[in-house]
């Protein structure tokens, strides 16, 4: 399509000032600009802004919301038996080299204030390890322990792409066969201002931001990812996010009931820590499995309680899930469409002069899908609860709650207790807490296991194991 016939076609859309600044840009610019229109869903934002901005935002009925199944932490005999059946259905699928790992790592960092992906924010609490370089070592050692490919897929955006594989290989792959891990990269959107318009942040230039972590099941199928996995023989897939340095990757048991429960896409929960906890709710809407995200879960609910006094809706989902490699073809083979959720932001965009303004104010809406949101389309589900010291600390915030500070912390305590477990000394403050800053190698131990060198040794300051 040529200018002109991308003009009109922008014309037919209402979004004419794309071209505002073109007769004035150099050839340059005017090139980019067409590519970045030519490439433009306009039905789809079309669709949104007839339902964000037009219609005012439309909340989705509520659509009746009701306690959903889920597997508690195992208390009774038979619930333990029953978990170290999981355990061994999930040991058995990583044996077999059924498995394969998947991070989503497309997001920005905002919040962190960093200008480079997350994944290489250094979180480690002595050694400064990388988020990146936690997962990596953890991945090479259930390579090693279940004697297993493990392929892992990394997605990364437009606005993490380059930066992501650079930092991959100036440090070596972290220590991983090259040719076993793979990138693939969502799709972008661009925001809108209030009247609906398309926000351009330079004269030659639309601002585009990623699709969302729902962007993941599309980019699995579009890249050829899931034919690579498939072509190694791992039909189950473990999702996970780059900020969470607790994570278990492959935890078997997960797995396990995944698979024993003939489940398509599963999920981890933890009891949230207040109402407001900022995470998402597993329940029942309209009668189907989902997770209703914390900003869209009302007061009531949130505060709702049982007689005992403990939440009613208290499953918060940390973003873990367990996916059948059939299933994520399903969806993209057949009318796939997950829904979009709008967030007003405060976008960058150029004035009337030409001139590019950062803005302090909300002044766009942004538009992103969400994994979760294929629960509703599974076949079955299975949500498992686990424990937040071994499976969940984000990094989320520089200060306070799911901070830095939070997460070098809950991994000391997890190193700590493992090592007192091993029957080392943890010197330890009138409140319980580990004094000494202390961190151990995914390499050496995944659970607690291979520390009993440890036996009778107290733990120093600034100990790397
Ligand atoms: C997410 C969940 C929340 C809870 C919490 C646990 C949503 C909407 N909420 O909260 O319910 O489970 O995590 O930590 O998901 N990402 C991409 N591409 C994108 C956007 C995000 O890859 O377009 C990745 C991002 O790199 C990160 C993850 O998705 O690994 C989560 O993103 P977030 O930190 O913005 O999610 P948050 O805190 O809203």
């Amino acid at each position: 399509m040529n200018a002109a016939e991308l003009k009109r076609r922008a014309e037919r859309y209402g979004q004419e000032h794309l071209f505002r600044f073109f007769d004035s840009l150099p050839a340059g610019g005017r090139e980019s600009l067409l590519r970045q229109i030519a490439a433009l869903d306009f039905d789809l934002v079309d669709a949104l802004v007839a339902k964000f901005v037009r219609r005012k935002g439309d909340p989705e009925p509520a659509g009746g919301i009701a306690e959903a199944d889920i597997l508690r932490l195992p208390r009774t005999g038979e619930e333990m038996r029953r978990e170290r059946e999981a355990r061994a259905a999930g040991e058995e699928a990583l044996r077999a080299g059924r498995v394969a790992a998947f991070l989503v790592a497309g997001g920005q960092g905002t919040r962190l204030g960093l200008d480079r992906p997350k994944g290489e924010f250094e979180i480690g609490p002595v050694t400064k390890r990388s988020l990146f370089r936690l997962h990596a070592e953890k991945i090479a050692a259930i390579r090693r322990r279940y004697r297993c490919a493990l392929p892992w897929a990394i997605m990364t955006s437009e606005a993490t792409d380059a930066r992501t594989r650079q930092y991959f290989e100036e440090n070596g792959f972290l220590g991983l066969p090259e040719d076993s891990v793979r990138f693939c990269v969502q799709e972008s959107i661009p925001a809108v201002d209030f009247q609906g318009r398309i926000v351009m942040d330079a004269p030659d230039h639309i601002h585009m931001s990623p699709n969302g972590h729902g962007g993941s099941l599309k980019a699995l199928y579009a890249s050829g990812v899931l034919d690579w996995f498939c072509s190694l023989g791992a039909d189950t897939i473990y999702y996970f996010q780059v900020d969470n340095v607790l994570l278990r990757i492959a935890d078997p048991a997960f797995i396990g009931y995944h698979l024993l429960g003939g489940a398509e896409m599963s999920l981890k929960v933890l009891a949230k820590n207040d109402p407001y906890e900022k995470v998402g709710v597993y329940a029942l809407k309209g009668g189907r499995p989902a997770v209703i995200e914390y900003s869209d879960l009302p007061a009531e609910l949130a505060e709702a309680r049982n007689p005992d006094g403990s939440l009613k809706y208290w499953a918060g989902s940390i973003a873990i899930h367990v996916l059948d490699a059939g299933f994520v073809r399903r969806l993209n083979e057949g009318v796939f469409a997950l829904p979009y959720h709008k967030a007003e932001k405060a976008v960058p965009f150029v004035d009337e002069t030409g001139r590019t303004v950062k803005p302090r104010e909300k002044n766009a809406l942004k538009f992103e899908t969400f994994v979760f949101d294929a629960l509703p389309l599974a076949r079955r589900v299975a949500c498992v609860e686990t424990r937040r010291e071994e499976d969940f600390s984000p990094v989320k915030n520089a200060t306070g709650v799911d901070s830095v500070e939070t997460a070098r912390r809950d991994m000391i305590e997890l190193y700590s207790r493992w090592l007192e477990a091993a029957g080392a000394k943890v010197p330890r403050d009138a409140s319980g807490r580990a004094i000494n800053p202390v961190e151990i190698s995914p390499l050496t131990s995944l659970e607690g296991e291979n520390l009993e060198s440890w036996r009778g040794r107290e733990v120093g300051p600034g100990t790397v194991i």
